[in-house]
């Protein structure tokens, strides 16, 4: 995988810190994907006693995925310190590691209440860099972390199907491998995802259809009516409860997301977490040549003031997500 990535990103090559830390995200990749191929075998499914910092209940393979990613790239020398949404909070180096220039961001495990039925979940990663210079991780604050989605420098998931992929943007393009579980490598299967501009394939939980805004209660009423309704031609809709799942379908064959606010929190903007699930997607989505906005702006321009922010999520195909924001949005 790195040979195609250096290839292609001349930075990366004289760059040791980033090219060790991406190795060592798919390493870990790695690791959790084979983990979850034994499942019960493993005696790793079900719940921990455990809740973490949003109020969810962490299956066993969430705490498991976590100390995975944590223990496989904080000894690199890359790294100055990580946060995870199992984390309350940042995780600073230990004293006896190098502290390095990069922030990852991650969820271990993205849709884990689908791992028990044995559906897709994936795992989701954003570095960032730190903007001041620091001598050790000690002196790391939390606003070092609050940095705006476009300055991401990676960004990507795995995602643990029928196959294991990994997918990953440093900014010019979407690359995707396949875990050859034999061969124990990345092998690249496509070097730059493009998805369509057009779809008729909306994803979204409907069940909470009676506490969405009025747009997407609209949009989502004129998708059902298909070729009947003023869309002008039929949908069809998917949702599988694990983000990563979903937006690799819609990168993969177009499609439109969403994970609006609704009116259970009317507080809070949104079900998914900015900083390690909706930036780094959104990023995916963008360099694929997709669309992500929260409904006001770019998310990718969000500039967080918590590192477990929640956003509101809309995106996919473009011009779906145009007609959203652009016919509904303002409309009611
Ligand atoms: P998680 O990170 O705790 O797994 O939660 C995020 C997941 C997303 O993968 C998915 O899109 C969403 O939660 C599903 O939520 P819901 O069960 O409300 O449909
Ligand atoms: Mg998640």
């Amino acid at each position: 995988m790195l040979e195609f990535l250096s290839e292609k990103y001349t930075s990366l090559r004289n760059d040791a810190q980033l090219s060790n830390l991406i190795q060592n995200i798919a390493k870990s990749c790695q690791k959790i994907s084979n983990l979850l191929d034994k499942g019960d075998l493993n005696n790793v499914l079900g719940k921990s006693e455990n809740i973490n910092i949003q109020g969810e209940v962490q299956a066993k393979l969430d705490i498991i995925a976590n100390n995975i990613i944590i223990n496989e790239n904080n000894f690199i020398g890359s790294l100055a310190g990580l946060v995870s949404e199992e984390m309350d909070c940042f995780y600073k180096i230990p004293d006896n590691y190098k502290t390095g220039d990069y922030l990852l961001l991650f969820d271990p495990l993205d849709g884990s209440s689908n791992i028990d039925v044995n559906i897709s979940v994936g795992t989701i990663f954003s570095i960032l860099k730190v903007h001041r210079k620091i001598k050790n991780s000690k002196e790391l604050i939390s606003n070092d972390f609050l940095q705006p989605g476009i300055n991401q420098i990676a960004a990507g998931y795995a995602i643990y199907g029928p196959q294991t992929s990994f997918v990953i943007s440093l900014g010019n393009g979407v690359h995707s491998f396949i875990l050859d579980k034999e061969e124990k490598r990345l092998v690249l299967t496509n070097e730059s995802m493009k998805m369509p501009k057009d779809t008729n394939e909306f994803s979204i939980n409907s069940s909470n259809s009676r506490y969405w805004d009025k747009f997407i209660y609209n949009y989502v009423q004129d998708c059902l009516r298909g070729s009947d309704g003023p869309l002008s031609k039929n949908y069809n809709m998917r949702w599988t409860g694990s983000m990563v799942a979903d937006v690799h379908r819609i990168i993969t064959r177009g499609g439109i997301f969403l994970y609006p606010w609704d009116s259970r929190n009317p507080n809070i903007p949104g079900k998914l977490r900015l900083m390690y699930e909706a930036n780094p997607m959104s990023f995916i989505v963008e360099q694929a040549g997709g669309i992500a906005s929260d409904g006001n702006k770019r998310i990718l321009e969000i500039l967080p003031n918590e590192l477990h922010q929640r956003a509101s999520v809309i995106l996919g195909s473009s011009n779906e997500v145009n007609r959203l924001l652009d016919c509904y949005l303002n409309t009611y």
